[in-house]
Parts: structure tokens; sequence; C-alpha cells
């Protein structure tokens, strides 16, 4: 186990002009819409921090998370990509705040590209990795929701998942913000990102 982390401090960010300086190491939680960002934020902290919900689009906002643990960071929670339902001009915003961070930031953070483990990488998945590598920002894929494949059938699955992409399986993280699996996993990649950047 590792230690306890505990929030000092919330910051929900609308606008370019709202976005904070920074301070400390940062860990991204990108991902389409729906995918669990928020979700396995709430349990990486151990506490109901970021609003989850049954439709995409429940987080707006970009939303950063200062997290008091052995050495502190922030955990930063990004709008869905490519949300459902938005039009054109609300996508387009949606690229300007988050490119805006990107580049305000004087290191590149640590990028957790979620990944649902249902569906693999989707069309939707490769254009926010095509998306990113153009603003050279490196991703660490994070698979959720692997408690909805049964457990015999994961290695398979993550197999086929890998097959025409060069990333290797000992990179991948699978998690479960339902039964909790990988989040110790997590946390402990995590603090060792804050503790090295
Ligand atoms: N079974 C299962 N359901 C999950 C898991 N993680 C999230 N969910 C469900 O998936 C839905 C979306 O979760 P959120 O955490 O709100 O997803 P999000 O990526 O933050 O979504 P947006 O803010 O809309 O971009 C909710 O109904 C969650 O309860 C998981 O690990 N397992
Ligand atoms: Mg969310």
């Amino acid at each position: 186990m590792g230690a306890i982390w505990k929030i000092r401090s919330v910051e929900t960010v609308f606008t370019v002009d709202q976005l904070p300086g920074f301070t400390l190491p940062e860990v991204v939680f990108a991902g389409r819409s729906n995918v669990g960002k928020s979700s396995l934020i709430n349990r990486l902290v151990g506490q109901k921090a970021a609003y989850v919900g049954a439709t995409p689009g429940k987080t707006r906002s970009i939303n950063f998370y200062v997290v008091d643990a052995t050495v502190p960071f922030t955990l930063v929670d990004l709008p869905g990509y490519g949300y459902a339902v938005a039009g054109k001009a609300e996508k387009e915003k949606w690229a300007k705040l988050v490119r805006r961070y990107f580049d305000s930031r004087p290191l590149p953070p640590l990028v957790l590209h979620l990944v649902d483990f249902r569906h693999g990488f989707l069309e939707r998945d490769l254009e926010l990795s095509e998306w990113l590598s153009g603003m050279r920002v490196a991703e660490l894929p994070v698979f959720t929701k692997i408690d909805k494949i049964s457990r015999g059938a994961r290695k398979a699955t993550l197999e086929k998942y890998l097959k025409n992409l060069s990333i290797p399986e000992q990179n991948c993280i699978l998690t479960s913000s339902e039964d909790n699996s990988g989040i110790e996993e997590l946390r402990t990649l995590i603090e060792n990102y804050g503790r090295s950047a």
C-alpha cells in the first residue's frame, strides 16, 4: 500500500485565462467521453471529488486536483475528448483550452490516455493520440472498466488491441474503478513520476 493521498485543493477551469500556473508535477487523465476519467481519479484519491455520470460529457472543464502525498502532485481531469453531442463550436473550445493548457506547462506532464477495455482503441482514441503527438505530448495507455471483461479473456483482449500498435504490453495498465483493479499499480506509477519530475 502506498501512502494515503489527500486532496489539498481543487480548481475548475472553463477558459484559458483561468488556467493556473504550474507549481507541481502534473498527471493528466485524457480520453474520450465516458471512458471513466473522473471515476478513476475518485478511486485514486479515495473520495468523490470528480463528478461522474452515465451520460458522456459530464466533465466540461479542466479540473486540477492538488494531492498531498509523500511528494505532492496535481491530477488533471480533462473534459472528454469528442463529446458526441457537442457541436463544432464546443469541440473547438475544447481544443483551444486543452492546447493552451499543454502550451503553458514548462514540463510536459505525464499523460494517461484512458481506453475502454471493452472497445480498445476506437477512431476517436486514435484521433486523440494523433492530436497529442502533434503537440509532442507523449502518452501512456491505461485501460478502464476491465471488470466488464472476464479474467480469462483479458490477456487475449489486450494482445488483440495492441496488435498493430507499437505499444509494449508491459507498458499498459489495466484498471477498474468498480473493483479497484490496477489502482495500486497506477498510484505507484504516479508517485514515482511525482518523485522524478
Ligand atoms: N463497470 C465500470 N463502470 C465504470 C468504470 N469507470 C467508470 N464507469 C462508469 O462509466 C460512466 C462514465 O464514467 P465517468 O468517470 O464519468 O467518465 P468520464 O471519462 O469522466 O466522462 P466525461 O466526463 O463525460 O468525459 C459512469 O456511469 C461510471 O459509473 C469501471 O471501472 N467499471
Ligand atoms: Mg469526467
